[in-house]
């Protein structure tokens, strides 16, 4: 019983940890991985901001759905910026390995921006989807200027 007992906790405990702990065969896997997840995350970051720029009509279900994708997302690419995923088929720059306590701060802002975004979109309060959304627009901007190689 007592072996059942920790065999259940192990399992339970390496699900919860498994947005965090993300494990690649190769590099190769953690970059693919990462920018797999930066494009949904665009793509459904960019579904709420057509309604906040007014080129789609204000639906407050449809922002508060793409949301919650955006902030599931907004938590898992950092597990793959490992040691060794710096070089291949990236824009990631030396920075994020040089710098690694600023490149915390920046996931760690943006992350904390998604999640007020999230908050704002239960509300159906548009201006504060507005607010929150451009707050996420900066913080991917300010992480991009430094972090990520220009085009
Ligand atoms: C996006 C996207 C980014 C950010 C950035 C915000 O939708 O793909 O890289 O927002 O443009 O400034």
């Amino acid at each position: 019983m007592k072996l059942l007992a920790s065999l259940t906790l192990a399992a339970v405990v390496s699900t919860l940890a498994l947005p965090v702990m993300a494990q690649f065969q190769k590099p190769e896997d953690a970059i693919k991985y990462r920018k797999s997840v930066m494009t949904v995350q665009a793509a459904h970051f960019g579904r709420i901001g057509a309604m906040v720029n007014g080129r789609v009509p204000y639906d407050a279900k449809v922002v508060a759905d793409n949301a919650a994708i955006v902030e599931t997302m907004s938590k898992l690419p950092w597990s793959a910026f490992g040691p060794g995923t710096d070089k291949g088929e990236t824009r990631a720059l030396p920075a994020i390995w040089t710098e690694q306590a600023k490149f915390k701060e920046g996931a760690d802002k943006m992350q904390s921006e998604v999640a007020k975004l999230s908050a704002a979109s239960k509300t159906g309060n548009l201006d504060a989807v507005k607010t929150a959304f451009g707050a996420i627009g900066q913080s991917c901007k300010a992480c991009h200027d430094d972090f990520q190689q220009k085009q």
